[in-house]
């Protein structure tokens, strides 16, 4: 490989990414309420003070600027600044300003979220995302958002992995609000993307311009049965649905899903074409997808097809994938950012050779014209995994979850090897052999 091959360009930002929920502590939200009402995997299990970012921001903004990343993704917390609906917490939203300041001071570009998948309690009973209130809802939170964001040149997302929520939330029933319906699903799917507008407009009336794009969970999906054409066809339609509709919407304004006997809509929703500046892209694995004769005629999961062993929280480590997500979202000709990659690696000895891998395929991309701008890890610390509590462990600091002492990773010497080079080093270990996840757990 030709040393050109290797490099990042110099205006390549390499960054680290959190949500609110996950690490800050202390939030009253619906997630708070799911797991009082023991919805988790384990049902005692409490996310409560989470990993203390909110009281140790400071700290884990050095640990930041430590391994060389130069951008740092945080969500903003709807609870925090709008406990109830219409009053807005002017001690929270001070909090948020000083720190987006000292972040920006620390040489932090902000990359803001303002919604990764938790909700002020009230909001489900409220304005849930099928009724068209929310949309007015979303719109009055982001009003106060972007007086935050005012001055400091953030990239913006307005909604993390809206088919996550979609799909958990409103089609499985398994996380908050909590429902298992087709048709609400697709309405919901439609005020999200009008939501999504609504923050636009607020962004733009106070910023004047704005960086803005939602950050897609993308997955690479496979026909579990190579043969097989209804497994073929359902990673056509699958495809479709979970990784572009959203994108396609906020590009052209047209929403069109189409999975028969699960969930379709075709809208065309005022405002959303060109509503983005950039995609975002989470990417983890590969999704092996088999017909099956009943409702709701999908099964999904995960194989270890090559060997690799399949990380921690079970997933498949599919870096081909990556390159093929990437590829993928090149028609949409808009610049790109990952805003979301990372392994669930528990003893801390596979993230170097996951990053190097997973690197080499940004750089492939990058080499096949697809204009990706910058890469944030998942995560810069251990935190609080959702349905999973508190088994997974993404960060490249390791957290104890007693002491919350913050511990680095053999993966913090690789990352900012990279990131201060911005050559695709090789890891100073071999990959060890995969850990077994039932051991692991
Ligand atoms: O922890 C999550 C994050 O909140 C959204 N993207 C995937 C991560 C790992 O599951």
């Amino acid at each position: 490989m030709s040393t050109d091959a290797l490099t990042f360009p110099a205006d390549f930002t390499f960054g680290v990414a959190t949500s609110s929920y996950q690490v800050e502590g202390g939030i009253e939200n619906d997630w708070a309420e799911w797991e009082r009402a023991g919805k988790l995997k384990e049902p005692d299990v409490r996310c409560g003070r989470a990993v203390d970012h909110w009281h140790r921001y400071e700290e884990d903004y050095g640990l930041a600027t430590d391994v060389g990343a130069t951008a740092f993704r945080i969500s903003l917390e709807w609870a925090r600044i709008e406990p109830e609906r219409g009053r807005y917490d002017a001690v929270a939203l001070e909090a948020y300003r000083e720190r987006l300041l000292k972040m920006k001071a620390r040489g932090l570009r902000p990359v803001v979220t303002l919604h990764h998948f938790t909700h002020p309690a009230w909001f489900h009973r409220e304005t849930p995302w099928h009724q068209p209130a929310s949309v007015d809802a979303f719109r009055q939170y982001a009003r106060r958002c972007a007086e935050l964001l005012e001055g400091l040149d953030a990239l913006v997302i307005s909604f993390n992995e809206p088919m996550v929520l979609l799909l958990g939330g409103y089609l499985q029933g398994a996380i908050p609000p909590g429902i298992a319906d087709g048709a609400l699903t697709m309405r919901a799917m439609e005020n999200l993307v009008r939501a999504h507008v609504a923050s636009r407009e607020e962004l733009l009336a106070r910023l004047g311009r704005v960086e803005l794009g939602i950050s897609q969970n993308t997955l690479a999906f496979a026909p579990d049965r190579w043969w097989h054409p209804l497994d073929r066809a359902l990673v056509r339609l699958g495809a479709q649905a979970y990784n572009h509709a959203f994108h396609e919407a906020l590009v052209t304004g047209k929403l069109r899903v189409n999975m028969p006997g699960v969930a379709s809509t075709r809208v065309d929703i005022p405002g959303a074409r060109d509503s983005v500046e950039f995609i975002g892209v989470n990417y983890y694995t590969r999704a092996h997808l088999r017909f099956v004769p009943r409702p709701p005629f999908i099964e999904f999961k995960y194989r270890d097809i090559l060997g690799r062993g399949l990380t921690d929280i079970g997933w498949e480590d599919w870096p081909e994938g990556f390159l093929q997500s990437l590829r993928e979202v090149k028609r949409y000709g808009l610049p790109v950012w990952i805003t979301e990659n990372g392994i669930d690696d528990r003893a801390g000895e596979r993230r170097p050779h996951y990053l190097h891998t997973h690197l080499a395929q940004v750089l492939a991309a990058r080499r096949l014209g697809v204009d990706v701008r910058g890469y944030l890890y998942w995560s810069l610390l251990d935190n609080f995994e959702w349905l999973e509590g508190w088994g997974p462990r993404f960060g490249l600091y390791h957290v104890d979850f007693d002491t919350l002492e913050r511990r680095p990773t053999p993966a913090c010497d690789y990352f900012r090897a990279v990131a201060t080079s911005r050559r695709l080093v090789a890891p100073a270990t071999q990959a060890p052999l995969a850990s077994q996840p039932s051991a692991a757990r």
